[in-house]
Formats: structure tokens, sequence, C-alpha cells
């Protein structure tokens, strides 16, 4: 009889019945949805976004920790679980998913007006509607602070000049949050798609997060009415609360693209003959696979952890930090060892492990790279910021 990774763990004890079923239902559709056509749309660059926000708009998953105005109102818990499964298909599944619920829609529904919230959570919760999240710029990513992007007021318009690159989402979005100064710090607008002097184009060809529309934001002169800041945010902290939400997601999801690989690298070692036996029945295949294994299992328990905090209201950003560090940097160290299992056949989309270690290299840089979080967790144990 043989032990899953998290069985060992007895992951599955720790999870509630109504948190199982979702991350069921979730796995479910990857493995019908996603699963059979990934490769392809990795191999092409491109993924159906605008069919798949409807399927995930009515698999439910979009904006699900967020209460009322069409969304689930789930567990941050039970969102954590299905971002673990979007990522188990594909990193670039769970960025849709993160950029539409945690950036997008959360910057909405915590720092939106009531007319705000209303005209944009129930379409972009269904997947009518998709939203983009533009903090980053060409020279400023890990120090959003410095962004030149401006919005000035005159009369009682906004006009913003700038632009944002490495934008998820961006040329297939309905509504992007922009992050600009004003002569009153930082604030959030919403732009939507086609508003003169707004436009987007692609970034150059990534050999990561391949299944991901990700595009530049380009605002000349772009006029909007005052109602479209956002009033609750003023200064860095607003999108950086934004950044919270999804680098939790990221902290389940990592570890879906990592069980992913352990996964199917245990299958291949059971299959795989070499010298006369199962490579499986090597001692220095199973000190790589025990490895892994404690990993994964230490990272999900961090997770779950985390998740409970979430949901008891007192996750704090260092927190975060912790978890995106440590099972981003795992994961990765995960998927590049099990490609050592698979030999030359890890190299190829044959087998999903050099996509995820590929994906994977982004989702170590984006969401604050490893180096940040390294400086946030340094700055909470000694009170001394070292970022500048
Ligand atoms: P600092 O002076 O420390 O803080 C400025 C203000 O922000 C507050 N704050 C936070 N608030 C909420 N959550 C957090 N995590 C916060 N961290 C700081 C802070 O209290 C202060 O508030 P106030 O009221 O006093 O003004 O800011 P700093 O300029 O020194 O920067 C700190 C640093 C480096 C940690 C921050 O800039 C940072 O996190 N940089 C990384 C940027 C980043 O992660 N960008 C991500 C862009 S979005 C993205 O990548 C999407 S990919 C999604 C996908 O496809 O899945
Ligand atoms: P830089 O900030 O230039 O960093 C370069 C190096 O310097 C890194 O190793 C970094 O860790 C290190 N470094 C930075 N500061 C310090 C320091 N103080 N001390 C020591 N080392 C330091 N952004 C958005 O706004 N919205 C999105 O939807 C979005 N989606 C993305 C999708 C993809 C596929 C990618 C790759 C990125 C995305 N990003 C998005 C941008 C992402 O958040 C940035 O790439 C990230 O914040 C890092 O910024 P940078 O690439 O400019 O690196």
């Amino acid at each position: 009889m043989t032990m899953t990774p998290f069985g060992l763990f007895g992951i599955e004890g720790l999870l509630p019945e109504e948190e199982r079923d979702i991350r069921d239902t979730v796995r479910r559709f990857c493995d019908e949805r996603i699963r059979p056509y990934i490769a392809e749309w990795f191999a092409a660059g491109d993924l159906p976004a605008r069919e798949l926000a409807l399927e995930l708009g009515k698999l439910g998953v979009l904006g699900m920790h967020l209460q009322g105005y069409g969304c689930a109102g789930t567990s941050a818990l039970a969102y954590g679980l299905a971002c673990h499964e979007l990522e188990a298909a594909d990193s670039g599944i769970r960025s849709l998913v993160s950029v539409q619920g945690s950036l997008a829609m959360y910057a909405i529904h915590a720092y939106g007006s009531e007319e705000q919230k209303r005209e944009w959570l129930p379409r972009m919760a269904t997947g009518e509607a998709i939203g983009c999240f533009g903090l980053t710029e060409p020279d400023y990513g890990s120090d959003p602070g410095g962004m030149r992007t401006r919005a000035k007021r005159d009369g009682d318009d906004w006009v913003l000049n700038g632009s944002k690159t490495w934008i998820t989402n961006g040329a297939v979005a309905d509504v992007a949050v922009v992050w600009a100064h004003t002569d009153d710090k930082i604030r959030g607008f919403l732009v939507p798609a086609g508003t003169p002097g707004f436009s987007t184009r692609g970034v150059g060809e990534k050999m990561s997060l391949r299944a991901s529309v990700t595009s530049e934001l380009v605002l000349e002169d772009v006029r909007l009415p005052a109602d479209a800041m956002l009033p609750g945010a003023r200064g860095l902290s607003g999108p950086l609360g934004c950044l919270n939400e999804a680098r939790f997601g990221i902290v389940f999801g990592a570890l879906g693209a990592a069980r992913d690989c352990l996964e199917t690298a245990l299958s291949y070692a059971a299959d795989r003959t070499i010298f006369g036996k199962p490579l499986a029945a090597y001692q220095l295949t199973q000190a790589k696979l025990a490895d892994m294994c404690l990993e994964l299992g230490k990272g999900m328990l961090l997770a779950i952890q985390l998740g409970r905090l979430k949901d008891s209201g007192t996750l704090r950003p260092e927190q975060v930090s912790l978890g995106k560090l440590n099972n981003v940097r795992e994961a990765i160290a995960i998927a590049r060892e099990c490609r050592t299992i698979l030999a030359a056949n890890g190299i190829t989309l044959e087998y999903p492990v050099i996509r995820h270690a590929n994906n994977l290299e982004a989702v170590l840089t984006y969401e604050g790279t490893s180096e940040v979080h390294s400086l946030v967790i340094g700055h909470a144990l000694t009170g001394e910021p070292a970022f500048r």
C-alpha cells in the first residue's frame, strides 16, 4: 500500500467538510476543462480568457471569499484550497482568478463607493466583466511608491498619464484598477476599457506564465469623471492591502503546482525501469521523494495555519510574507527536482513538470519577490526596515 504526501501528513483531517467539497468541485472542473487543453494553450502562449472567465464565474470562484454583490462569501481556507487546485492545473489559471478576485474585485469591494461596487462586482463575479490591477511600472516594480503615473484634477474630472507593465488580464480587461500619484497621495482609479487615451499592448514573448494574458497599460490624457476614483484608498497602503489578498492565494496555489509535479514524479518513477528495476526502488530517488514530500506537507501546514488566522481576522501581512516566501521557494525547488526524476521526458510538455517549473519563476517574482518578502520578515524580526 502506498500513501500520498498529504496523506502522510494527515492533511485531509484538518479540512472542514464544506472546504473539502469546494476543493473537490474545483478539482473536477480543472480535470475536465483545464488539464486536457493546458499544454496546448501554454505552447501557443495564449488562453481563451473570456470563455474561461465565464466558466470560472459559473464555478463560483471569482471573488469567492468576498461577501455580497453576487460573491460566494466562502472562508479564506476554501479560497486557498481553490487556488491550490487551480494552480495544480496551471499558475496562469490561478493568476486569472487571483487578479480578478483578490486584486481587482477586492480593490472595489474594500475601497469602492456603493455605486462602484454595484456597477462592477456582480458582473465580475459571473465573469461577464474581467478586471486587471495596474500597480507595477517599467521602473518601479518592487518599489511601487516611486510610480510615475499621475492623476491631475481638471475641473471635476481626473486626467491620468503614465504607463503600467506586466499587467495580468490587461488586454482582456473590461476595467483596469489603476494606481496613480495625486496631489493627495496615491489613489486608485477605475478605468473602463475603451476610454479614450487608454490602450494596452502585449509584453514580449514570455517563457513563464504562457497561458496568461500579460500586458502593458498606456494612459495618455485619459479623462475620467470624479466618481472614477476609489474613495476608500489613500496612500500606498491601498494597493498593498490588495496584495495581501492575492499573496494569500499564492501561498496555497504554488503548492498545487508542486503537488502536481510530485504526483507526476511518483507515478513516473514507479513506471520507469532503469538498470532492471523501477526508478522508484532506488534509494537516491526515494531520498528525493521523501524530501519533497516533507517540504510539500510542511508548506501545506503553514498554508492552513495562515488560512485559520485569516478566517479569525488576525492574519498580518508579515505572516503572509512567511507563506509566500517559503511556499513559492519550496514549490520551485520541488518542480526542478521532479524534473530530474523525469530526466529528458521532464523537459517536454507531455508532462506538466517543466511547465510548472517555468511558471513558478514568475510566481517567485510577482506579488513581491522573494527578496522583498525576506526583507518584510527581517523588518518584523528586527524592527529595522532595510528596503532602502
Ligand atoms: P512602506 O513605507 O513600508 O508602507 C507604505 C504604507 O503601506 C503600508 N503597508 C501595508 N499595508 C497593507 N498591507 C501591506 N502588506 C503593507 N505593507 C506596508 C504601511 O503601513 C504604510 O502605510 P501608511 O498609512 O503609513 O502610509 O512602503 P515601502 O515603500 O517602504 O515599501 C514596502 C514594500 C517593499 C514591502 C512594498 O512596496 C512591497 O510590497 N513591494 C512589492 C511590490 C509588489 O508586490 N507588487 C506586486 C504588484 S501586483 C502583482 O504582482 C500581481 S501578479 C498577480 C498574478 O498574476 O497572480
Ligand atoms: P525589480 O523591482 O526591478 O527587482 C529586481 C531585483 O532586485 C529582484 O531580484 C528584487 O528582488 C531585487 N530587489 C528589489 N528591491 C530590493 C531591495 N530593497 N534589496 C535587495 N534586492 C531588491 N504587477 C501588477 O501591478 N499587476 C499585475 O497584474 C502583475 N502581473 C504580473 C504577471 C507576471 C507574469 C509578472 C512576471 C509580473 C507581474 N507583475 C504585475 C509585476 C510584478 O509584481 C513585478 O515584476 C515585481 O513586483 C518585481 O518588480 P520588477 O520585475 O520590476 O523587479
